[in-house]
Formats: structure tokens, C-alpha cells, sequence
């Protein structure tokens, strides 16, 4: 047997005059006992009315905007059988039980039932939801503007109630706002994973029908690093902008200064030049150093610049990173690279000494090759790739002369940086690869 239900305002420490700010339920939705109905909002706090029984709205009587006080009728529920001790409790606070229940506001009555009730949304979109969602950072959920179930709302799904912007007064975070927030979060992530999800499959091939085959399992770097490039692959739009820098003055210093360097046990490399070159260029292009946060909304600037180099090894490829590349001369970043290049190919690499890159560089010169397209070590957004030097006729207004030219290969993430910024960079990294003096320059 059901009986009808009526919630009032309980004792709100004598607080008149109380708005209701959000209106939790509608005529038809089905209620947990404890579960919040509405929010009021006094000078001082927000508080919700919980549900004194389970059962089915069958009246709301209060609309955003209207003020309340301690016994103010909220909502008249139809008692779900079980509810009997506490709806007749709810009784003998209220007088007017069996009063008919006024038609519900067209605000509550036009909105849909499941996806008003808290409770039923919470429990549809917790799992998807909370797996996609960023992680929750405690500071600034803390700060949130918002009201006891909203907060509860937002813990249940998991969502980050700093990051959802308030429609309400004072950018105050309701309900709606964190159901919108999550809608829009998964719908990016189902955009993105559908890159991934929706790829045709290869075809399988039993090799061994054609003749002997030999399987060698991959190697534990190999597996780790696999999924991660394919995955920057497949999310991250990539252009690749070739270029090619002067390195005749640069080659002739190097090589002039190699053997007194090689006596304090540094080796001179072309790729130290390299990379110092692009901490010059970084220093004027800071986006090809920054990343976008997990939610695609913002760039984030970081104010350090650690630089990653692929390093070939034989157990496949790592990326070492340079810690403070712009505070390093290029005898410094040269020591580095020998220091990190040998622990990688012994496969004595921490792996902090390969985290916190801004931008990474990787060099195929000391191989061959003329151009390549790097992948983006996401969630960077930029890599420069360099291939073999080669001496090339350049005219100089009167006759050919030969200057030895590197080519540059810069893959960016087009999210990020537009095509215009791209050139720019690579046309600024041949000036800085030309300007020997500069490169040379002491490190403040
Ligand atoms: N053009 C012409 N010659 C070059 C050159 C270039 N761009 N870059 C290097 N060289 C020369 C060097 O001068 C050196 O010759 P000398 O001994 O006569 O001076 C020789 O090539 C070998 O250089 P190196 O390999 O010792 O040093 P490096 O600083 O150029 O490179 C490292 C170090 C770790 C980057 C490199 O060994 C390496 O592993 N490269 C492969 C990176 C890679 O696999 N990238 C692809 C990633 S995507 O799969």
C-alpha cells in the first residue's frame, strides 16, 4: 500500500527568508530516502532538504528563485511500500498530508525524469564516465562554488567541480552544470577514441604458409614505447615542416674546437650545436615547448626547459632528456648527451632521467637519410628531426659555392601551432645554426 508523502524545510536554525536555488527532482521521479530534493542558500551556507522517505514525486512546490523558510512545503511524494515508518514520521511533522498536491511548476514538470534525478544519472554514468574523466585535484574542488549534493554529485562521477564552470550567481556550479560538463568531457574523449577505435583491422597472416619463419618476441622497451607512439599517431593532428640550416661555420668551429674539447673529455658533436641552437629558438617560441592540459583547453607554458634526444639502443628506442637546456653552454649539453647516450645503450637509464620533456629532438645524421617525419613524444607538441649534413651549391649572386647544408625535419602538433608559426621556427633554427658566435655564447 502507498500514501502520499509531504517533505517540508526542516529546522534550518530559525533562517528566514532562504532561497531556493536548485529545484533536484520532478514531478515523476522516483526518490531514495536521504536522497536531496532541493538547495537553499541563505546568506551564510547552502544546505539541500533530503527526501524523509522513498518513493514518486507526485508534486514539487517550490521553484528556483522563491524563498522558503523551517516547514515550507518542498515536494509530496507517493511512499514506495517499505517507506511506511518514516512517511507516517513525515506526517506528524506536517498538518496538511492529504492536502491535494498543486500542479508542479512548468520549470520541474517540463524536465525529464531521468536525467533530473541525481541518483539515476550518478549510477548510469559512473563507470564510463569517472574512467575518462581527469583526476579529481582536491585544491581546487575544495574551491568550487557549490552546494552539498552538488558536491556529492560531482564525487560520485568523479569530476573535478574546478574545472566545471558555474552557470549560477557568482559562477555557482549546479547540478546541470556538472551533468553538461561530463556530456561534453566524454563526448571529446569519444571523439578522440573513435580515432582509435573505429581503425580498419589488418589482416592476420599465417607467414609460415609461405615458408620458415622465425618469431622473436619484442623487447620490453619495444612494448612500452609502441602503444605510446601510435597513440600520438592516431590523436594528435601532425604536420611536418623540412627546412634546411647553413652549418659550414658551425662545422668549421666545431672542428676546430673538437680536439681541445676531447682532451677535457667532452665529446663535440654536431647534435650538442643542435640542441642548443633549439633552446635559443624555444626562448622565442615558447608554444613548441608547451603542452595542452587533459581536457584539450588549455596550453600550459612550463617555465623550464628539459629536452629529450632519441637515443637508439639495442634494445630499441629511448628518449634521455636534458634537464635545463637553456641554462647549459654546449659543452655542458654536449657532456650530457655522451653521459645519457651511454646509460642508455647499457640500459642504465632512470627513469626520471627520461621524464619532463618540453621538446625533443631526434638525430638520424650521424646514419643518413635526407628528411624524415617524426612522431610527436606526446603530450608535446613539437620534435625536430635531423638528418645527414651534405655540402650543396649555393648561389651567392655570382657563382655556385659549396656550403654544407642540414636538413630539418619539425613535426608539430597542428592543434597547437598553425603552419605560419612552423615555418617560422624552422626558419629561425637555421638563423640560430648560422650564428656560430651565438651558439658559442656563455650561459647566464
Ligand atoms: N650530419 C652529418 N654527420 C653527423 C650529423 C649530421 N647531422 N650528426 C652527427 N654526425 C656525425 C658526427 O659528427 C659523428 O662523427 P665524428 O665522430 O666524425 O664527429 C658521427 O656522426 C656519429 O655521431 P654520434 O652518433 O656519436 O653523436 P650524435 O650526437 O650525433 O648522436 C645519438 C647521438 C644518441 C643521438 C645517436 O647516437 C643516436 O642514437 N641516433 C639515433 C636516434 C634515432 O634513432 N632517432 C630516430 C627516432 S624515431 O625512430
Amino acid at each position: 500500500m502507498s500514501s502520499n508523502v509531504e517533505v517540508r524545510v526542516p529546522d534550518i536554525g530559525g533562517a528566514a527568508g532562504v532561497k531556493v536555488i536548485e529545484v533536484l527532482v520532478a514531478v515523476g521521479d522516483t526518490v531514495e530516502k536521504e536522497q536531496s530534493l532541493v538547495t537553499l542558500e541563505s546568506e551564510k551556507a547552502t544546505m539541500d532538504v533530503p527526501s524523509s522517505a522513498a518513493g514518486r514525486v507526485v508534486a514539487v512546490h517550490v521553484t528556483p528563485g522563491a524563498e522558503a523558510a523551517e516547514g515550507t512545503l518542498v515536494v509530496t511524494l507517493e511512499a514506495s511500500g517499505g517507506a511506511g515508518v518514516d512517511a507516517s514520521r513525515e506526517q506528524a511533522r506536517s498538518h496538511t498530508a492529504n492536502a491535494p498536491a498543486p500542479a508542479a511548476s512548468p520549470a520541474t514538470a517540463t524536465s525529464p525524469a531521468v536525467t533530473s534525478s541525481p541518483v539515476v544519472a550518478a549510477s548510469l554514468l559512473a563507470t564510463p564516465a569517472s574512467a575518462a574523466l581527469p583526476a579529481i585535484n582536491e585544491t581546487t574542488f575544495a574551491k568550487a562554488h557549490a552546494s552539498p549534493s552538488v558536491r556529492r554529485f560531482a564525487r560520485e562521477l568523479g569530476v573535478d567541480l574546478g574545472q566545471v564552470r558555474g552557470s549560477g550567481q557568482k559562477g555557482r556550479v549546479s547540478h546541470d552544470d556538472v551533468k553538461a560538463w561530463v556530456k561534453q568531457t566524454l563526448a571529446a574523449a569519444a571523439t578522440r577514441g573513435a580515432a582509435g577505435g573505429s581503425l580498419p583491422k589488418l589482416p592476420e597472416v599465417d607467414f609460415a604458409k609461405f615458408g620458415s619463419v622465425r618469431v622473436v618476441p619484442l623487447t620490453r622497451i619495444q612494448k612500452i614505447s609502441g602503444p605510446r607512439l601510435h597513440a600520438s599517431w592516431v590523436n594528435l593532428p601532425h604536420v611536418t615542416q623540412f627546412d634546411q640550416a647553413d652549418i659550414t661555420g658551425m662545422e668549421a668551429t666545431r672542428q676546430e674546437l673538437k680536439e681541445a674539447a676531447a682532451e677535457k673529455g667532452v665529446k663535440l658533436t654536431p647534435l650538442a650545436f643542435v640542441v642548443r641552437a633549439c633552446a635559443r629558438v624555444i626562448a622565442k617560441f615558447p608554444k613548441f615547448a608547451s603542452s595542452l592540459d587533459a581536457a584539450g583547453e588549455n596550453l600550459v607554458y612550463k617555465q623550464y626547459l628539459h629536452i629529450g634526444f632519441a637515443a637508439d639502443t639495442p634494445n630499441g628506442l629511448v628518449v634521455p632528456v636534458i634537464r635545463d637546456a637553456d641554462r647549459k653552454d654546449v659543452y655542458e649539453i654536449a657532456r650530457d648527451l655522451a653521459e645519457l647516450s651511454a646509460k642508455a645503450r647499457a640500459g642504465q637509464l632512470k627513469a626520471a632521467e627520461m621524464q619532463g620533456g618540453c621538446f625533443t629532438i631526434s638525430s638520424l645524421g650521424g646514419i643518413g637519410g635526407t628528411a624524415f617525419t617524426p612522431i610527436i613524444n606526446a603530450p608535446e607538441v613539437a620534435i625536430l628531426g635531423v638528418s645527414k649534413s651534405s655540402h650543396q651549391p649555393h648561389w651567392d649572386g655570382k657563382q655556385f659555392v659549396p656550403r654544407l647544408m642540414l636538413p630539418l625535419s619539425l613535426s608539430y602538433d597542428h592543434r597547437v601551432i598553425d603552419g605560419a608559426d612552423g615555418a617560422r621556427f624552422t626558419a629561425a633554427l637555421a638563423l640560430e645554426l648560422a650564428n656560430v658566435a651565438g651558439l658559442l655564447e656563455a650561459v647566464p
